[in-house]
């Protein structure tokens, strides 16, 4: 698929530049940390640096797109001045202030960041097959996971078992820096693991996700770590569980993100619980570990079939504990189906 036609034909410009790297490795299907990709109604190229030229070359040979080698930012604005481009479309809010007061001297700037946000939320036959991957990998590794978790281990030690899995099971890398959360520190959402040690008796939320071929998967799983939860943790829990799968059954294409993020917030609403429930329903995941459309009280976009996106309920109870049940689903013929198979009905180890 041809994602460089796809994006100019959406924009009004003579030419387009794409620099940021995921928006680069959406277009090429090339991953790397340098480069820019140049458009127009004849031609793409993809601009690259000496470490990635070879690797460029013959990821993209007989490709739709060229290969060349710049030696700096200048000779790519050279050869597009070369072109008389009036008109270029560059991404916004994905460029530095140095580069776009350097580029507005030299073209009339046109944004083509919507172009890009709209096309990368409805995923292709081969972006979800990559995501499938990706959470099924996760998953592998999860299980794997829960069955080697040891009194003792460190919050630390437990992530980068768990990263190490994903790779050993074919991850390319992670998607995100991996959340272990042990007993109380689990009330913070996005808590960053540290040394504290596992002991019995205690919550353990982990959020993961793993990347296959450039795309991502994420997930989340609150298990109970040695003997049996309280009643409290139990009814939260269950509440949590039946947001989650409300939104699930609930959510359908058409939807605004706002009345998907309603589905669960109400639900912990009946309980009271609504109130700590202090993040969003769920976002976008492809390229990006969190990108449109985004499932909150201020989510505007309207759900389509193609999306991928989480959907995360949470309750946290500050210094107490936290719960979060987290998929990553594809809506498809209307509907939510899961990526994921992994229990969310609580798991005691
Ligand atoms: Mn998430």
């Amino acid at each position: 698929m041809d994602n460089t036609k796809k994006i100019f034909r959406e924009i009004k410009a003579d030419g387009m530049l794409t620099g940021a790297a995921d928006l680069r490795a959406y277009l090429t299907g090339f991953q790397s940390s340098f480069g820019f990709v140049y458009t127009d109604a004849q031609e793409s190229i993809l601009f690259t640096d000496p470490r990635y030229a070879e690797g460029a070359k013959n990821a993209l040979k007989g490709e739709y797109i060229g290969v060349a080698v710049a030696k700096n930012e200048e000779s790519v604005l050279e050869y597009i001045k070369s072109k008389k481009v009036k008109k270029l479309a560059v991404p916004l809010n994905r460029i530095l202030w140095s580069e776009y007061a350097r580029l507005h001297k030299l073209f009339k700037l046109v944004d083509s960041l919507p172009a890009f946000t709209d096309a990368m939320a409805i995923k292709s036959e081969q972006e979800i097959e990559a995501i499938r991957q990706a959470c099924a990998i996760a998953e592998s590794a999860f299980s794997v996971f829960l069955g080697d978790l040891k009194e003792g281990m460190t919050e630390n030690e437990a992530a980068g078992y768990l990263e190490y899995l994903m790779r050993k099971f074919g991850a390319q890398d992670r998607s995100f820096e991996t959340i272990v959360a042990f007993g109380k520190n689990s009330s913070v959402p996005h808590h960053a693991s540290d040394d504290t040690p596992l002991c019995k008796g205690m919550p353990v939320l982990v959020d993961f996700g793993c990347k296959v071929s450039g795309y991502c998967s994420d997930m989340t799983r609150t298990v109970w770590f040695g003997g049996k939860p309280d009643a409290e943790f139990n009814s939260v829990y269950n509440a949590v569980y039946d947001a989650h799968m409300l939104a699930k059954e609930k959510i359908a294409s058409g939807m605004k993100g706002k009345e998907a993020d309603a589905i669960a917030r109400n639900c912990l609403q009946k309980q009271n619980l609504d109130k700590f429930f202090t993040h969003s329903l769920g976002h976008g995941i492809g390229i990006n570990i969190h990108e449109y459309p985004t499932l909150s009280p201020n989510g505007e976009g309207v759900l389509k079939d193609g999306m991928v996106f989480s959907i995360e309920p949470g309750v946290y109870f500050e210094g107490k504990f936290g719960i979060r049940i987290e998929d990553s689903v594809l809506l498809q013929d209307g509907r939510v189906e899961s990526f994921m198979k992994t229990e969310k009905k609580l798991t005691v180890l």
